[in-house]
């Protein structure tokens, strides 16, 4: 069954709202209640944030969500659109070695191989959290270094604008790359505008939960940029260009009314198929009341970064 983001899903545009059922609650067995996510009460907190992740990381202000669940329920489209695809299919799929070339609009191009990187730029813990387009939502403990310390020593030139990112095509290890009915195109591209991946929170994330990152969660480097839908957070890099146009992104191209080149996380700009009020909050409720809570305008990072964005329409550049 495809997923949410697909523009012709045939579960969600043939039930009514209230009555969908998530294919996780319908696994679970529970009723529409529980898939609608009516708000409920004695929901069960997860465990208290280890010290270290909160003294580390940017405040996040909720513990983190359970290992488990961040290395169980993922987006990967390249492994197949379940969320247990990217966990349960990814064996094949070989981290290393690995290389990333820094390329197009700087002074210094180079092609990294993936442990210089991580000995060049270390990895720091950052505690974030993480909003997927879906409407649900997690709080995910990342190791890993800033995009922009990567960026400046590669030494943009002056017109550069945007940074370009790519994604590996590697079919024989990548079964949701070997066809289907729905498919994006292959490779996954994304972009951002320089001044948002030279941002201080805009991260190279290399591990996850003090590891090395799994496959499922885009080993052995992705992008995390916790005040945009997941979408923009782009796995297993294998080049970074600096451009002077904005580039392609790949949900974008698949069905630009649903998804812009931005994707700041916006409560007021909802999906054309669902709201953006409110998310579910992965790993936390229970089998009778999914825990949900308002969804916060840039996912609640608006003092660190609204001001990249103080000239712009919101609703129009989404
Ligand atoms: N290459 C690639 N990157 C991707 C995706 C994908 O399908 N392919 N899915 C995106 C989506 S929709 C989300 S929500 C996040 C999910 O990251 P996670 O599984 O680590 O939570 O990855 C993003 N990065
Ligand atoms: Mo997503």
């Amino acid at each position: 069954m495809p997923s949410f983001h697909y523009p012709v899903p045939p579960v969600c545009e043939i039930t009514p709202r209230h009555l969908f059922m998530s294919r996780r609650a319908a696994l679970l067995g529970v009723g529409s209640a529980v898939a609608a996510g009516i708000v409920g009460n004695g929901v069960s907190r997860a465990a208290a944030p280890p010290e270290a992740v909160l003294a580390r990381g940017w405040p996040a202000q909720q513990a983190p969500t359970p290992k488990k669940d961040v290395l169980s329920y993922n987006n990967f489209y390249e492994f197949g659109t379940d969320k247990s695809d990217p966990a349960e299919l990814s064996g094949d799929f070989k981290p290393r070695p690995w290389s990333v070339v820094v390329d197009g609009l700087v002074d210094n191009p180079r092609t990294w191989d993936i442990d210089a990187l991580i000995k060049q730029f270390g990895q720091q813990e950052r505690l974030y959290r993480m909003r997927c387009v879906e409407a649900w939502s997690m709080v995910v403990p990342w190791l890993g270094f800033e995009l922009g310390a990567l960026l400046r020593a590669a030494a943009p030139k002056a017109g550069a604008r945007y940074v370009a990112f790519t994604s590996v095509v590697r079919p024989a290890e990548m079964p949701g790359q070997r066809g289907g009915l729905f498919s994006l195109k292959w490779p996954y591209v994304e972009g951002l505008r320089l001044d948002e991946a030279l941002h201080p929170l805009t991260l190279l994330a290399t591990g996850v939960y003090g590891e090395p990152l799994p496959n499922q969660s885009g080993a052995p480097i992705r992008l995390v940029v916790p005040w945009k839908y997941g979408f923009k957070s782009i796995k297993s890099i294998t080049r970074i260009t600096l451009t002077d146009q904005q580039p392609p992104t790949s949900w974008n191209q698949m069905a630009p009314n649903e998804y812009g080149f931005y994707a700041n996380v916006n409560p007021m700009v909802d999906h054309p198929r669902w709201s953006q009020a409110s998310e579910q909050i992965i790993g936390e409720g229970s089998l009778f009341s999914a825990a949900r809570k308002p969804t916060e305008l840039f996912n609640g990072y608006g003092q660190q970064v609204a001001g990249l964005y103080k000239t712009m329409d919101l609703r129009k550049e989404f």
